[in-house]
This record gives C-alpha cells, structure tokens and sequence, in this order.
C-alpha cells in the first residue's frame, strides 16, 4: 500500500531546491537560529518539538504529550493532536508536512489564529530541528490514515508515504542530533524534565509523560489541573504560607489572556515568575511591570481607603506617601502568565516582554480582581498589610542605619575592612579578592599571594542566617559586610547593582574541602544569588579547588585533586613516596598555598554559573528555611552528604 502522497517520482522545482538551501544556511550557522551548539542549543530542539505540541495543546486540541529519550539520545515526542497536515502546499507543490520541516519559518504559517511564538530561540520552527539532526523521522496519524517521512540532515530521504490505517489523530517527531552539529548529543534528563514540568504547570491539564529509556525506570509524568495555582504552592512549598490557597486572577483583553497566581510566604524575598506564551521572560516586561504597578496600587488603596481607622494607619512615620513596590512584595510568590498573537522579545537574551499594549491590560485585570479580593477577604489583606508595613518599618531603619553611618565617619559604607588585605594593581579587572575561610588559611593566603593583584579578606567563624534574617540585619553583620565594602558595591538600596564600582572582577571563594567549607560556601553564594546576583550573571564569582593530597617522591611534590588519579600515579612509581592528606587548607605553608590554589599558571578555578547559585539557594532555604519537614526530609535523603552538618 506504499503510495506517494504527492504523486508519483517527481523531479525536484527549482523552488523546492531554494527550500533545501534555506536549510543550508541554519547548518552553516547554527548559532544564528538555536543560540549555541552546546547543552544549550541541543536542549533548544528538545524544547522546539515540544512547544509545537504545546501549541496544539492551546488551541485546544491535545491533552497528552510524551517525550522518550532513546537510548542512542535520539528524542522522540508524540502528541494526541489533529497531526500535521499531510494536503499538498499550493506553493511548494509538497504536502505541508514536507514543507513544514524543509522550509525555514513554515511552521507558523498554518493554523492561523492560534498563539505563534516569534522572535528569540523559541518558534524557529521544528525546520530548524530537522536541518540539525542526523536524522528525523515523523509519523501522522489523520485523515483515518497514518503518514510517515524520513529526513537526513534537513533532506527528504523518502516522500511521504501511507502506511496504515489510524482511527485516531496525532504527531510523532523522532530525531537524532547531529554530531556533526553538536559538540556533544547527550541528552540532560533533569534538563527536559525541569522545561516539561514548567510547561504543565503553564498548560493546566495537558499532561506530559517523560521516559529515559537509557535507565531503568526513569521516568516522570508531569499534569496539573490546577495550573498555575499548583505553580505558586510548589515555589512556595519549603516555606510557611500567609494563606493557604493562592488567589488566582484571569482576564481577557483584546485577545491578550492573562492568567496570575499570587502567594505570600512569612520570608523576606519575592519570586516572581514571567511567562509570555509559554516563554520564561527572565528579563521581564510589560506584563511584570503592569502587575506590579497594579499590586502596589490596590494595596496602598486598600490601605488608604478600607483598612485601619486613620490615627493607626498615619501613626507611622512617612507612611501617609504610600508603601513601596518592595515592601510589597516582600515574601511574595507569584506566577504570571500571559498568552497574546504577536509577542515581541527584547533585551539582551530576548527574554522581555516588549508589547506595550499588554502592561495596560495586565494592570487593569489585576486592579479590578485585586480589590474584590481584597474586599472579600479581609482576613487575608490584613496579614499582607502587616507584613507589608512591617517591610517598610524595617527597610526605613536600614536607610536611617545607613545614613548615621556615612554622617558619622564621612566614608560610610565605603570605608575598607581592617582585615582585608588590599593589592596594588589599580585596574579593577585585574584584581582578585580571594574570601579565605579562617584567619590561619588567611594568614598563609596573605604570605603566599602575588600582592600586586591579589587581595585576601579573611573570613571568621559562621556567617549569619542569612535565611532568616532581613536585610537591613544582614548589612549589619560583621563579615558581610566586610565581603560588601570590599566588593566597592552599594548592596541593599533599591538600586540595581552598579557594576561600575566593582573593586575586583574576580571574587574567588577558598574554603577546607570539607563540610564546613561547603556549609560557608553555600551561604556565600546564597548572599550573591539574592543580593549580587549580576555578579554571578555576569562570571564574576569563582571557587578555587584546593588540592587534597600531596604525594611525595624523590626531589618531588605532586598534588592531587582526587583519590583515583593519585593511586594511578603511585601505581607508576618505583621507589619510595610518601602521601599527605589536605584536610585544610591551613595544613598548607604559603608557598604551597601559592602553587597549588592561588598561581594563575597553576590553580584550578570553578567558575560559578546561576545553575550552582539556584542550587545553594536551594539547599540553603531547606537547611536553613523555619519549615522542619522540607529539612527532615532534605536530612533524610542526603543523610551521607550531611551528616555532619551542623545547622
Ligand atoms: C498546523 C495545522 C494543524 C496542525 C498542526 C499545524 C500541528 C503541528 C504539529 C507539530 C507537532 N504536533 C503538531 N500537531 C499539529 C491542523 C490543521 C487542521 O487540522 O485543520
């Protein structure tokens, strides 16, 4: 029954040969369409195949998507929508499928009317994909009939042909990158699992099985009704909550959708989570702003007009002018979702929302739901009312801490710490702060540095709970705020981070390779995730690896960083040797201190990603957050890692 869908033994048209060189281009230029040809832009084709799945899902079409990692890291995802369509392309004179994965930007050309992505890395079209895999193969099940095609390295290799019958209806894309593409094809579990989670709490209902057929049973399937609510509660689930349902806010304008979920928790950060169609908007936009415009507004209105008799409410100092945008938000989660026709992304990873039009109706969406909620929960306001002011009262005594300070020694904050040990070298690029853990590793830091551009600024004892305290406190504690001066930055002031004044362009953690040293190294980058982060953004936070053990032989010293490698070379010696074991890097002489961790020629550093600092933050608000299951629990599965952790 093999029969060519589109007639016949054709001869390629000079148009069909135009397609095929548009696909040229994308493997010429990967980056240009997928970003990178690393994890990165490999994990972008996973996401590609998906998001079309998803689209069918939000036109109302399909409720289960599948995504198998084979064990060869080919990907397959399998949707229950209407399948591709299989009708001859007037233009092309090819079916549409053909078309839709031969031709650049055809992906959205049909189905008009449903929400297409454009712009950024996301709605490069599934073409993109086809053009960087070694192979791909896609099968429809439509028109009673099922389809299928083959593709190598963006070339049609068969026509498409019928291959059975089907009474259902649905699409299934199997691909293998190209190794000639990609520097490596593995495929991250954890990766695809973290994007098919967000996207079915973006999706509610839609539910998306994940499979890893290289392990035995691993697997996850991922489906909430809820939504964006369920969204909210899981950010919020290692923290104690001002109320237990999340208030969620739905409109319509225009044929923008809007969908909000909101959360407080007793702690005193705000997460708030951006999406426009589908997209993590990391850099924002227009529906973040025209939310939080619309939440300080129906707060400081609630507070003005409904809540506290007027002596209370004006009994606090310059609160008549109103509470700020972050002494709202403080200790808000909330998940904002905006779904529109023509998104335009901006900004330096296109990740900003840019249409304008949709600020206006986010904040008017909220405004309206927001005050009858208000009205109608009054219980509810008056906990986010306290805690509101509360955050005012404390960020006015920070400001006023602040202020007495610079009045009163004329550097104020700016003053550098008696116990950092500056360098010479005067552009900051060049410079190094080394945070060294304990005043003897210090003090061999200090002797065995290059002083010329390395700085040394010695850390003594524990560093405070920075969970659990606000920030006004945390600029108060002793090493913090040695760490903060020393950096040259203006921390805790409602400005962004002015990079500008930065001191040094490498900031270099040196801990013990053991658990204290871990315990201070999560804390360290918790205080930059929350409170720097453009320092981690931006690759300015690094881990230095001290060796742990030094093996001795002959006139010789060697060091090791790992157990396995030492005995491989302990095997290839003939004489004597003698090994020691780091257990500090106070067990260190200067010299070796020098050599091994501190040498620009030598030293091995770890360069922070945002991954390693949303990691620490994360184990940090377990270890550290009010709540005792989440930790017990924490203990309880990591129970080797932490055992002898004190916390
Ligand atoms: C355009 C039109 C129609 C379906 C699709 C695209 C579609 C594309 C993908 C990609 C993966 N899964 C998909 N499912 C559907 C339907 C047109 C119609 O039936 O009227």
């Amino acid at each position: 029954m093999n029969k060519n869908v589109s007639g016949d033994k054709k001869q390629y048209t000079a148009k069909q040969i135009q397609v095929l060189e548009g696909l040229e281009a994308v493997r010429k230029r990967p980056s240009m369409y997928i970003g990178s040809t690393s994890s990165r832009g490999l994990h972008h084709l996973v996401d590609e195949v998906v998001d079309n799945s998803i689209d069918e899902a939000m036109a109302g079409y399909c409720d289960k998507i599948e995504v198998i990692i084979h064990t060869d890291n080919s990907v397959t995802v399998i949707d229950n929508g209407r399948g591709i369509p299989v009708d001859i392309h007037s233009i092309t004179n090819l079916p549409a499928v053909t078309t839709v994965f031969t031709k650049l930007h055809a992906g959205g050309k049909f189905g008009s009317g449903s929400y297409q992505v454009s712009g950024g890395l996301h709605g490069v079209g599934v073409s993109v994909v086809n053009a960087l895999s070694e192979w791909l193969e896609v099968t429809i099940s439509r028109n009673k009939k099922t389809y299928w095609q083959r593709f190598e390295r963006g070339k049609p290799v068969s026509e498409l042909k019928v291959i059975g019958r089907s009474t259902k209806s649905g699409t299934k894309i199997t691909y293998y990158s190209d190794p000639q593409i990609f520097e490596d094809t593995t495929i991250n579990f954890d990766i695809v699992a973290h994007r098919l989670k967000e996207l079915a709490f973006l999706n509610a209902g839609v539910k998306i099985e994940l499979t890893d057929e290289r392990e035995a049973d691993k697997s996850a399937v991922f489906k909430y009704d809820g939504g964006i609510v369920e969204f909210v509660k899981y950010l919020n689930k290692n923290r104690d909550v001002l109320f237990s349902k999340p208030f969620y806010i739905s409109g319509k304008k225009d044929d923008i959708e809007v969908e909000i979920a909101i959360q407080y928790n007793t702690g005193y950060l705000e997460n708030i989570l951006s999406f426009a169609n589908n997209i993590n908007t990391e850099e924002g936009g227009t529906h973040l702003s025209g939310f939080k415009a619309a939440l300080t507004k129906a707060i400081n209105d609630y507070l003005k007009n409904d809540s506290i008799p007027d002596a209370k409410k004006f009994s606090i100092k310059g609160l008549e002018q109103g509470l700020s945008g972050n002494d709202v938000r403080e200790g808000l989660a909330a998940v904002i979702s905006v779904k529109l026709l023509n998104p335009q992304f901006e900004g330096q990873t296109k990740t900003k929302l840019g249409n304008s039009e949709v600020r206006g109706i986010v904040t008017s969406v909220v405004n309206e739901e927001l005050s009858n909620f208000f009205i109608e929960n009054p219980d509810t306001i008056q906990k986010i009312l306290n805690k509101s002011i509360s955050a005012y009262k404390a960020r006015e005594a920070a400001r006023r801490a602040r202020e007495l300070v610079r009045q009163k020694n004329g550097f104020g904050l700016g003053s550098l710490p008696g116990k950092l040990a500056d360098c010479s070298e005067r552009d900051p690029f060049h410079r190094e702060l080394f945070i060294v853990e304990g005043d003897s590793a210090g003090g061999s830091a200090k002797q065995g540095r290059d002083r010329k551009f390395q700085a040394i600024l010695p850390l003594r004892g524990k560093i405070l709970n920075v969970e659990k305290a606000r920030l006004h406190k945390i600029l108060t504690n002793n090493e913090i705020r040695a760490i903060i001066t020393a950096s040259g930055l203006q921390v805790g002031d409602d400005n962004e981070l002015d990079l500008s004044q930065l001191r040094y362009h490498k900031i270099i953690i040196m801990t013990d390779a053991d658990v204290d040293g871990e315990h201070i190294k999560t804390l360290l980058l918790t205080l930059f995730y929350r409170y720097m982060r453009p320092l981690i953004e931006k690759g300015k936070i690094f881990i230095a690896r001290p060796p742990l053990f030094k093996l001795s032989y002959g006139q010789k010293n060697e060091y090791f960083f790992s157990e396995e490698d030492m005995q491989k070379k302990i095997k290839e010696l003939k004489g004597s040797y003698n090994v020691q074991r780091y257990k500090g890097l106070g067990e260190m002489n200067p010299i070796q201190l020098w050599d091994t961790t501190m040498n620009p020629e030598t030293r091995v550093l770890k360069r922070v990603e945002m991954e390693d600092a949303l990691e620490a933050d994360e184990m940090f608000t377990i270890l550290m957050g009010g709540k005792v299951e989440p930790r017990k629990e924490f203990i309880y599965q990591h129970s080797a890692e932490v055992l002898e952790l004190d916390v």
